[in-house]
């Protein structure tokens, strides 16, 4: 039974009674990129103040340097992470390598490794619109109390043990799935608390939105062309219609309450296309695999691509199931 006006610790507890030989450190991690989202949030709201209170680079106030808030978002997770001791890896699509955390007296016994997009479509932030962070979290596959290696990382994402992605809108959610369903919680900001809003969230297995930037129409593959004019015939159920933010927690969260089909295919310009496989794709697709939808690279279901780099890159197409089975049969047919 839904209760009402639940809060994102209220659910946390009353779903890690379910597995009473859990230890409590998957809700323990939860709870503490809850807090980095909120602190992430403050900062996002006041970025159209930026001019008035200094530009990025510059010093405050205060004396500190004003950061640009995809780094100010990458520092919030990755200390928050750290100081509450709560997992043994982080690799993050700002950073170069994965970072280990060894514990103060080098005796980390946490089993997790998070992987996140600290602040997704950031180039969105200077015109109001829209980001997001997304988080992807697995356990390490190394022994416990030894230091991280890529391997801990580089796993598929059919491994992923929970993924979930805040999007900082006209509201704030967080949006989260650890293999039960998927389920939405809204920031009331004058509480600080999250309110489960979107209950066990399901994608429709149909829908009329697509979304992808059709600037690069000219570089993509025959496949996704054909596909594109297939969205724009005139049928009884189509032209669909084309809606694209550039901010694909935006899009993607959009499409999974109205039905519709995000794609990022790859390019003349770019073989993998943009999106990265660990800290964009893998979570998305466990997200929205979770509420029925569908999530493959054209061909191949995401989550059982091998990984062999921390930023390895990936053609996506994801949203309603049958969508995305139409989409990719005009791939197979073109390619
Ligand atoms: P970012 O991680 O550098 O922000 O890039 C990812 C973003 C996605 O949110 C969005 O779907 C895509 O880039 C938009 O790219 P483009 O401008 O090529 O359409
Ligand atoms: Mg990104």
């Amino acid at each position: 039974m839904v209760k009402k006006n639940q809060t994102l610790g209220e659910f946390i507890i009353e779903n890690q009674q379910a597995f009473p030989y859990s230890s409590g450190e998957l809700s323990r991690l939860i709870r503490s990129l809850r807090l980095a989202a909120k602190v992430v949030n403050h900062e996002v709201n006041k970025a159209g103040l930026v001019d008035i209170l200094g530009l990025h680079g510059d010093t405050n106030i205060q004396g500190e340097d004003q950061q640009k808030l995809d780094v100010y978002a990458n520092e919030t997770f990755i200390q928050t992470l750290i100081n509450r001791e709560i997992v043994c890896g982080i690799a993050s699509e700002e950073n170069d390598d994965f970072i280990t955390i060894s514990g103060k007296n080098n005796d980390n016994k946490n089993k997790y490794v998070v992987l996140m997009d600290p602040l997704d479509g950031s180039s969105n932030i200077d015109v109001n619109v829209s980001v997001g962070t997304i988080f992807s979290i697995y356990r390490r596959v190394t022994p416990i109390g030894t230091p991280v290696t890529k391997e801990d990382f580089l796993q598929p994402g059919n491994q992923q043990v929970a993924a979930g992605y805040i999007i900082y809108g006209t509201s704030t959610m967080l949006v989260y799935t650890t293999g039960c369903g998927v389920n939405g919680f809204t920031l009331n900001p004058a509480l600080g608390s999250w309110y489960l809003s979107h209950p066990d969230m399901k994608f429709p297995e149909n829908g009329s939105i697509y979304s992808m930037n059709e600037g690069n129409y000219v570089h993509f593959p025959e496949g996704v062309k054909k596909y594109i004019k297939y969205c724009q015939e005139e049928k009884e159920d189509r032209p669909y219609t084309s809606r694209y933010i550039g901010s694909m927690v935006s899009d993607i969260h959009r499409n999974m309450i109205k039905g519709g089909i995000f794609i990022y295919p790859k390019s003349s310009k770019a073989n993998n296309g943009k999106l990265r496989l660990l800290y964009e794709c893998n979570p998305m697709a466990f997200i929205v695999e979770q509420a029925g939808g569908k999530a493959t690279d054209g061909f191949n279901r995401i989550m059982d691509i091998q990984p062999k780099e921390l930023h390895e890159r990936a053609p996506f197409f994801c949203g309603s199931k049958n969508m995305v089975n139409k989409a990719e049969e005009f791939m197979r047919k073109y390619s």
